[in-house]
């Protein structure tokens, strides 16, 4: 199975990603992560993204956060699938992230998730290698029924007063 590569902007970022993590586990897909930063440590994270497809990977998630340039940087030097998580860790609650990840222009996409949204970066991660990969689907199909099955146990037990 092709890797998942979770690149952060800082190590701050880190308790954002622990959703994403979480999943990947779950999902038994291998990945690594790494802390790049767009603006600090720019040639490197262009490196990566450079060699990141014939390193093995077959998706790159991107968190940071303030002018989140990151996602693009690395959207900007390869061909794989970025998906991009801005992170709330400025006094803009976080919008400053999204509109700076989301905002790409034509020619360059950058699949952003919601502010934070690092479990849904991850199953998007999933969705992506799972096209090839009809285990990695049968896992995400009994992931959406096990989430189905709560939501109607919720309703079958809610009681109004
Ligand atoms: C961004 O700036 C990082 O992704 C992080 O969200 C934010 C703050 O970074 P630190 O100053 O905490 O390293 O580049």
């Amino acid at each position: 199975m092709k890797k998942v590569a979770v690149i952060m902007g800082s190590d701050s970022d880190l308790p954002v990603l622990k959703g994403a993590f979480e999943q990947l586990k779950k999902l038994e897909i291998p990945f690594e992560a790494h802390v790049y930063s767009a603006h600090r440590t720019p040639d490197e994270a262009a490196s990566f993204a450079a060699n990141a497809r014939e390193n093995g990977f077959g998706v790159l998630i991107a968190a940071a956060g303030k002018a989140a340039h990151l996602a693009g940087a690395l959207a900007a030097r390869t061909t794989l699938p970025v998906i991009g998580i801005p992170v709330k860790s400025s006094t803009l609650d976080g919008l400053d992230a999204l509109l700076s990840t989301v905002q790409m222009p034509s020619g360059m996409p950058v699949a952003t998730v919601a502010i934070d949204g690092s479990a849904n970066a991850a199953l998007l991660a999933a969705q992506i290698l799972a096209v090839e990969d009809a285990a990695l689907a049968d896992k995400l199909a009994a992931m959406r029924k096990s989430q189905h099955d709560a939501v109607i146990a919720k309703d079958a037990a809610i009681v109004i007063d």
